[in-house]
């Protein structure tokens, strides 16, 4: 669409830390990149510090800054709501946005438990409001083409999913935990520790290339019972899984291994998922993020091996939107696919994924490996 008959879709967000960046860039960039029918107008960037917004509207080009959610969720000058702060203000937010009649995105994890996560998809249906949660891995090219290998029925029947999400970033007795950049290690902020941060990311991957997950046996750990909380000074308990494992079954019957830790020295965030069919296997790894590596059972016995496909071609998902082939791009380009993707669906009037609905299926598997871990049992996962 030429560029002067898009329609202005003003943005406010809510969150100047790391997810804020990450959703402010891929707004500002997604028209120079994608024909799609919207241009996003940073109109707001929305924190409790005025300086810090100001700083960060200085930075991004926002128009204005506002220091009240409520304020800019009322504001008749916003379109969409983007939720970028952290996970106990998701619910709040997207429901105050959704019955002022305002589109909704929200970070992930949808909500910190199911029930904040049914009351948001309540609000989003009721208003019919258009709405999209941030799981960007789904659109890591590479990712992209994982499931269209497997749609095409490429792999064949399903035997084995097998995935990871490991960092090394909290070993440390010393880190604090709460406050600023460390919320995640706050179970009444985060909800949960890397089985709602992190695995979250892994199952709801999973479950977009390979189906509903239907049961779960968990166990997670804490390694360190307690940290300097920083908004009180004082030693306080750690709520937050540190550690979090667990065996799958998918309704297709396979089976899955899902691991995700804060405590694997040595890694940053390798996310890794490795699929195995019965005419071929994938594997995937966040750190090399531009291949798929692809074994072909199909392929003729001689020459039969693991491909290294370089997802970087023009008829490779989202690339020829981007330089030329062969040349890579990386971790903030799938923020800028999503909001593609919405877009393109505003337009289309198919809706985009995935949305309130399919993240709080995510949400179940969750709160099911919660349980499970708690009480040492296999536990079905809602639906
Ligand atoms: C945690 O360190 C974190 O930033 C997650 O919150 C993100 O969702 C993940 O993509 C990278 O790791």
């Amino acid at each position: 669409m030429a560029g002067n008959n898009m329609k202005k879709l003003n943005i406010g967000v809510i969150g100047c830390g790391f997810m804020g960046r990450t959703h402010s860039n891929a707004f500002s960039k997604v028209t120079n990149f994608f024909d799609v029918p919207y241009r996003p107008v940073l109109k707001t960037i929305c924190a409790r510090n005025g300086d810090r917004a100001q700083s960060f509207a200085d930075k991004w080009g926002y128009e204005s800054i506002e220091t009240d959610w409520r304020k800019l969720v009322e504001s008749p000058d916003i379109d969409l709501i983007d939720i970028a702060s952290p996970n106990d203000t998701h619910a709040e937010i997207a429901i105050a946005a959704a019955k002022a009649g305002k589109m909704v995105m929200c970070e992930k994890p949808l909500g910190r438990t199911p029930a904040e996560s049914e009351a948001m998809v309540k609000a989003v249906e009721d208003a019919g409001v258009a709405n999209m949660v941030w799981y960007n891995y789904r659109r890591v090219p590479a990712v992209m083409l994982d499931k269209q290998l497997i749609d095409e029925g490429r792999l064949g029947r399903i035997f084995h999913y097998r995935t990871v999400f490991l960092q090394d970033w909290t070993i440390s007795s010393d880190l604090p935990q709460g406050g600023e950049g460390l919320w995640r290690l706050d179970a009444s902020v985060a909800g949960s520790g890397v089985t709602g941060d992190l695995l979250a990311h892994n199952i709801d991957t999973a479950m977009w290339l390979n189906g509903q997950i239907e049961e779960v046996t968990a166990m997670t750990e804490t390694f360190i019972k307690t940290r300097k909380h920083n908004l009180t000074g004082k030693d306080e308990p750690v709520r937050i899984d540190d550690a979090s494992a667990f065996l799958a079954r998918f309704q297709n019957g396979s089976l899955a291994t899902f691991e995700a830790t804060r405590y694997a020295r040595g890694h940053k965030a390798l996310y890794t998922l490795e699929i195995n069919g019965e005419n071929g296997s994938i594997i995937w790894d966040l750190h090399d993020l531009h291949r798929l590596q692809f074994f072909d059972y199909r392929d003729e016995s001689r020459l039969r091996g693991w491909r290294s496909i370089h997802v970087t071609d023009s008829d490779h998902p989202y690339m020829k939107q981007w330089w030329v082939p062969g040349l890579q791009i990386g971790y903030e380009h799938t923020f800028i696919h999503q909001v593609a993707d919405f877009l393109s669906g505003l337009g289309s009037g198919v809706a985009a994924a995935p949305s309130f609905r399919e993240a709080l299926l995510t949400d179940y598997v969750t709160d099911a490996v919660l349980q499970s871990a708690a009480n040492r049992s296999w536990v079905k996962v809602a639906s």
